[in-house]
Formats: C-alpha cells, structure tokens, sequence
C-alpha cells in the first residue's frame, strides 16, 4: 500500500509556510549552503543520477537537459521558471508557490548556480495576481537575507532573480512561446530545434523547468539521489503532487511516490463522491488521452500510463462520475482549445474551431453517426501535424473518449440531444 510522501508540502499546514522563518525553521536553504560548496558540475550529475524527471508534462531528464547547455557558447545563460500553469486540471503549481515560494526560490538558486546563471526569471500567469505579490515578497526577503542576489552567502556567485507576470495566454506555457512573451513579444510558440538550451531567451542558451521541477531540487541536494530514487519507479524516480479534482469526496494535492495508482489515491481521498462511481478521468490534465474505471490500478508513472495509451503529463487527475456526459465534458476542453489556440498553425486554428462546432451539434442532437469519423479525420489532421503540443493535446480527449465511449456519442444521435441533464451533472453546471 503506498502513502504519502509529503516533501514540497510537508510545511503545508504551518500558518508561516510561506515566510523565510517558517522555511528555515524546516531546514529551509541549507541545500543551497551545502551546493555552494559543490563544484556546479556535480550538481549537474547528482540531478542526472537522481533522475529527476521534469514535472511539467514531458518528464524530460531535468539533469539531462542542464547538461545540453554548451559548454563554449559566451553569452549569458538563463535559467527560466515556467509558473504559467494553465492546463485545465492542473493546479500544483499555484498551491506550492503560495505555500512554499521559498522552496522554488531555494531552487531556483541552486539550480541557476549548477548551469552558471546569474540571471533567473520566474514567469507566472497572469491571472494568479495573488501568487505573484507572495512570489515577489519572497523574493524581496530572500535578497535581503543574502540568499540571492550579489555574492551568495558571501561565496562569490551573483544571482538576480526576476517574477515576471504573463498575460493570461495557454500559448504561453509552451516554452517557447514563453520565451517570446518574456522578450515582449506576442506569445507564439518557435520551431524548434533549436532547443532553448542551444538559443532561447535572447538567443542565449537557456534552461526552461517547471516549477515542481526546481522545487525538487534542494530536497536531492539535502537528501542525496539514493533517497530520491528509494521512491518511483526505476525510469520514474522521486515522488510528485497528484492533484485530484472533480467528483471525489476530498480534492487536493496529494504528494505521493510515482508509480502510485488511481486506485490508492482515491482510498486517501475519501473515494468518489459518495453514492457515485468512476466513469472517465484524466491522468495528466486535459492534453492527456482519457482513462475510465478500467485503468484504476495503472501505476502512475511516465512509463506504465504510456504503454496504457495516455501521458503521465501533470499528474491533474480530474474525475468525472456516471453522472458526466463525456461529449459535454469534452466539448468544454475544446472550446478552451479553442480560445487559446495562437492562431499560428492552420491544424490547430482551425481543426478546433471545427471541433467546437461539430461538438456542439452532436450535444444538441443535431449531428449525425458521419460527424464522429469527421471528427477523428480532423483529430488525423491534428495530431503531429500542430506546431506545437497544444495541437496533440486538443486531439487527445477527443479521439480517447471515441475510442472508449462511442456508444455515448451515438446515443446523442439517436435520442436527438444529451441524454445527461447537465446541470446536475457537472462539475462547472
Ligand atoms: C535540448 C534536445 N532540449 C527535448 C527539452 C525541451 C523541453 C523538454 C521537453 O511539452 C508536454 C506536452 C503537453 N535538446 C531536447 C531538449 N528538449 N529535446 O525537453 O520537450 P518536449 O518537446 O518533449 O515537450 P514540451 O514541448 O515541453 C510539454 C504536456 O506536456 N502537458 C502540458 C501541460 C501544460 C502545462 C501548463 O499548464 N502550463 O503544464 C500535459 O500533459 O501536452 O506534451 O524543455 O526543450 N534534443
């Protein structure tokens, strides 16, 4: 039976989690004291051999990509936190930085100090104005404890860190799409290669994590890599936030090892909402193909939910119940997809705005049986075809919840409208 390994959210519950004391108090910044000592190509390694994997959707090697950074390039480096959570579903970010900025700001030293960034930006929804004012305070408070800023802890390493609020886009959590808003231009994702890390802010070598990503960072530099991989799996090493949302009796972040099941998550969430059972969820957020009832036991990690045909993604599990109509839930995605499209590639301009129409008709019974293969055919012409991952991730829910529910689709057909009464049935009404 597996627990939960509280790490990023073991101060939660302390009324100063979020103040310099409260951080210290739990041993707040002695990993920065103890990698200051470090050669920073040690911590490079010692990230590689932990096996952080990055927890923003990709689970790309965290250490890996320090490690692209090439080593005779003279201009600056950057190190770019991308706080631009806006993934329906996922809501990890925001509860950390507003509970423990200290930690992402305790991260962001160490890991600007390992890749020789002197200059760090963390940039953050627009929306989330609240998060922004804390981050700042965080910030202001750990320059004035020397914790960032000129020389270190009296160690010689120079650090400006930068909160930088975004504007309210989806496009911009794309990284690249990031780095353009961050230049001041309007947030549109680049080609890539070349990768940030080879040309990303001012065409300067870059590194773009996750918030969780650096976060998790001083935790392995305090603790080692063995402790880290003694959690996860062998290719998913360390622990990360679930967050469950939805039907379920208690929502919430809950950090737990990965390779965890939907299954022993919902026993410490108190279970679907009660007299209710499980019919759809999403195991990384909406980008990610749905699972159903069938998938309760699938280990929760990058590996395992891959081979069951979705992403690990951003661990946003949202739960739908048997109270959901599928084609309605999907259809609130793709609107969103929609809305947030950039506008940049044709797949994804307007293969969603096809979408939300043909969705839209079959909800209101007036689609017919052929809308479903035109709506796999424009899905055909999404996936991998987008210039960016926004484009598979429109795809995903749609051609999942066909594949597993095709019958739901036909019926609005065949009854002339939604069989689900919607206002009791969802979640948004
Ligand atoms: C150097 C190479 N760097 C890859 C780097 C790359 C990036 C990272 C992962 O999409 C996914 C997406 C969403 N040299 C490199 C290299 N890199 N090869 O590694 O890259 P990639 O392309 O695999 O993914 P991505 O474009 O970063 C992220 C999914 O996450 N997702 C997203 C949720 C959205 C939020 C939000 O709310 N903001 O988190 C959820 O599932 O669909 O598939 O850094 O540069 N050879």
């Amino acid at each position: 039976m597996t627990t939960l390994t509280p790490v990023l959210s073991d101060n939660w519950d302390r009324p100063d989690s979020f103040t310099l004391a409260g951080y210290r108090d739990g041993g707040g910044y002695e990993a920065l004291r103890t990698a200051l000592t470090m050669e920073p190509d040690a911590i490079v390694d010692l990230v590689k051999t932990a096996g952080l994997r990055g927890r923003g959707g990709a689970g790309f090697p965290a250490g890996m990509k320090w490690s692209f950074l090439p080593k005779d390039n003279p201009k600056p480096r950057y190190l770019v936190v991308n706080a631009d959570e806006s993934e329906p579903g996922t809501c990890k970010d925001v509860p950390l930085m507003l509970a423990n900025p200290h930690a992402l700001i305790e991260g962001v030293a160490v890991a600007a100090y390992a890749i020789r960034s002197h200059q760090a930006f963390i940039y953050v929804r627009g929306e989330v104005l609240h998060v922004i004012r804390r981050l700042k305070q965080a910030v202001d408070e750990a320059r004035e404890a020397n914790l960032i800023g000129p020389d270190v802890l009296g160690s010689g390493f120079d650090l400006d860190v930068v909160v930088h609020s975004g504007a309210g886009a989806y496009i911009c959590g794309e990284e690249t799409a990031l780095l353009d808003s961050l230049e001041g231009y309007r947030g549109q994702p680049r080609l890539k290669p070349p990768f940030p890390a080879v040309a990303g802010l001012y065409a300067s070598p870059t590194v773009v994590n996750n918030v969780e990503s650096i976060a998790s960072v001083p935790p392995i530099v305090r603790n080692g890599a063995e402790w880290f991989t003694s959690m996860g799996t062998e290719k998913s090493a360390g622990f990360g936030f679930f967050s469950l949302s939805g039907h379920v009796e208690r929502p919430g972040q809950y950090e737990a090892p990965l390779g965890v099941t939907l299954r022993e998550l919902l026993d410490m969430a108190g279970g679907v909402r009660r007299g209710h059972s499980l019919k759809f969820w999403t195991p990384g957020g909406s980008s990610t193909p749905i699972f159903t009832d069938e998938h309760l036991d699938t280990p929760l990690d990058f590996e395992s939910v891959g081979a069951a045909g979705s992403m690990l993604g951003t661990r946003a599990l949202q739960i739908f119940d048997e109270t959901t109509c599928v084609v309605h839930a999907v259809g609130r995605w793709i609107e969103f997809y929609a809305h947030e499209s950039c506008g940049k590639c044709t797949p994804c301009r307007e293969g969603n705005y096809w979408m939300v129409q043909v969705l839209d008709r079959l909800e209101h019974g007036e689609g017919t049986e052929a809308d479903l293969e035109k709506l796999l055919d424009i899905c055909d012409n999404l996936l991998g075809r987008a210039f960016c991952a926004l484009g598979d991730g429109a795809a995903s829910p749609v051609m999942s919840s066909i594949k597993h529910f095709r019958q739901e689709y036909i019926d609005h057909v065949t009854r002339g409208g939604c069989p689900f009464d919607h206002r009791k049935a969802t979640a948004w009404g």
